[in-house]
């Protein structure tokens, strides 16, 4: 059995065998919890945080039980099981993926190393400042979302929000597991602080700004899992790189969770496009707001919006800091070990564009520098692929109207477009045209306001809104109908 790290323990064996997931502890783990009684008993003095926290701030609807899956394994066949569970009974634990046996450093300065087991004392400040910012949109992403269930669309789609929101709880808790097991006190009051933190709370607002936006319907929630989910998709894969080891086994295993997180949202636009293309061919010329359907232009703006907030999070193209986390082994690249290039990057540059003179202009920078906007590429392109998908549900419905991602400029607040009017199509226009046009480009108040007019509740098996199409299939093989959630 291999013992957990503490700042002050030894380190475990990385080459030793994982412990099994061991649900008889107060808190589930598969980091053999119980041998470590110091750190043990830390944590089961923050989990009675965490669980009035969720009570205050988790989802607002009562329910008896809900439809719901739990983690029992970190191994590649079969790692979750489904059960009925009130939420407040959920079993939130400590899931590290398995060792890989003489783990490598793969870039930067120190590739070809071994993993760290322990925190390097140079990195210390850089690594706990990269774990709280992961950790603190966790738990925001759970309070942006806690009034959603009354207005569920149904069953099915209660039961996946509260399935990401119980999952996010998680990840808070594989955050705070390395606050509390490797950062020492200033590790556990920064686990005290990312409960203290709230979304958008005027005094001690979450960290990054996406985090701090109202998430009042269901259009919205679809798209902040389609493309703010998949920002934390893309982030924790260049921190599954990272050479801290329990950082890397840690966020493979979130990642693993993650997938059902953009299934929720790319299934969840497609669902709605779908509805809006039925209308739109069988009653062409109609009013969709008539037909209890989303118009297109409409979905087009909340896209707008959730993209440009989601392209912030990755910080500025140019990013001193970006360059420092790689070169110091902390956060590496996405699919770091398959790049065929020298993984230092010393030498290397790379196009990006800036607006000069009123006009967007390439130029050339180190690539080092230049590493937000190397990840932030991998993401559109992911990005583009649901954009297609939901584009094909119109095309089949014989409509020449399509989606499209706005231009990467549209209405950022982050970075080398800050500051300047760019349109979805990427032209750069002054303050007077940008405001006689946004109303075209983001959901203006009476959007909203109609938006959440059909957010009227479907808390019957089977029963679903009139704005989106049923799911092909339920949940674990159970049917469209079942009572995925009990009240
Ligand atoms: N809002 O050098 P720069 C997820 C700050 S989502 C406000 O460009 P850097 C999830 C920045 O902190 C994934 N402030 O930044 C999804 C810095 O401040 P200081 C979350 C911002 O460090 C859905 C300054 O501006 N994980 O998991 O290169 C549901 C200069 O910036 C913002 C991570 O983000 C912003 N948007 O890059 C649930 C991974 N952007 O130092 C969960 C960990 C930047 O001047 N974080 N600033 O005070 C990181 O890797 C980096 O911190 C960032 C920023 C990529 C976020
Ligand atoms: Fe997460
Ligand atoms: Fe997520």
């Amino acid at each position: 059995m291999t013992a957990p790290t503490t700042h002050t323990g030894s380190a475990p064996d990385p080459d030793g065998p994982l412990n099994p997931v061991d649900y008889s502890q107060r808190i589930p783990n598969n980091v053999g919890l119980n041998t470590d009684r110091r750190l043990q008993r830390a944590l089961e003095g923050w989990q009675p945080k965490f669980m009035d926290w969720w009570k205050e701030l988790g989802p607002a609807i009562p329910t008896q039980d809900v439809y719901l899956r739990t983690a029992t394994a970190v191994g590649r066949d079969g790692w979750a099981h489904f059960d009925r569970v009130p939420m407040e009974e959920y079993r939130w634990g400590i899931f590290l993926a398995e060792p890989e046996p003489d783990r490598r450093i793969a870039f930067g300065q120190h590739a070809g190393e071994s993993a760290w087991q322990t925190v390097p004392g140079e990195y210390r400040a850089e690594l706990l400042r990269l774990i709280v910012v992961q950790g603190d949109t966790e738990p925001a992403s759970v309070e942006q979302q806690r009034h959603l269930g009354s207005t569920a669309p149904s069953l099915y789609d209660m039961r996946n929000l509260f399935q990401v929101n119980v999952e996010e709880g998680r990840h808070l808790w594989a955050m705070v597991y390395l606050l509390h097991a490797y950062f020492g006190r200033e590790g556990r009051e920064e686990a005290e602080q990312l409960l203290k933190r709230h979304s958008g709370d005027p005094d001690s607002p979450r960290i990054l700004g996406a985090f701090n936006e109202d998430t009042p319907d269901w259009l919205t929630f679809f798209m902040f899992t389609y493309f703010t989910d998949r920002d934390g998709k893309y982030q924790l894969g260049t921190l599954k790189e990272s050479g801290f080891d329990p950082l890397a086994r840690t966020c493979e295993f979130m990642l693993k969770e993650e997938a059902h997180h953009m299934f929720v949202g790319t299934t969840g636009v497609q669902r709605i496009v779908e509805r809006t293309a039925q209308i739109m061919r069988d009653h062409p010329g109609d009013d969709l707001w008539d037909h209890g359907a989303i118009p297109l232009a409409v979905i087009q703006k909340y896209l707008n919006f959730q993209f440009a907030v989601s392209m912030d999070l990755f910080g500025s193209e140019q990013s001193t800091n970006a360059g420092n986390y790689f070169t110091s082994g902390l956060k590496g690249r996405w699919g770091e070990t398959r790049r065929k290039d020298d993984h230092v990057l010393l030498d290397q540059t790379r196009e990006m564009n800036v607006v000069e003179d009123g006009r967007i202009v390439q130029k050339t920078v180190p690539l080092l520098g230049a590493l937000n906007l190397d990840l932030r590429d991998e993401y559109v392109a992911d990005c583009e692929n649901g954009v297609r998908r939901w584009n094909q549900a119109l095309e089949e419905a014989g409509l020449d109207e399509r989606l499209a991602l706005p231009h990467e400029g549209f209405y950022r607040q982050v970075g080398a477009y800050a500051g300047h009017h760019v349109t979805p199509a990427g032209e750069v226009v002054d303050e007077a045209a940008w405001q006689a046009r946004t109303d075209e480009w983001l959901p203006t108040p009476d959007d909203r306001s109609r938006v959440g007019a059909l957010m009227v509740p479907h808390h019957e098996p089977g029963s679903f809104a009139s704005w989106l199409t049923p799911p092909p299939q339920g949940i674990n093989e159970m049917s469209v109908e079942f009572d995925y959630v009990r009240f």
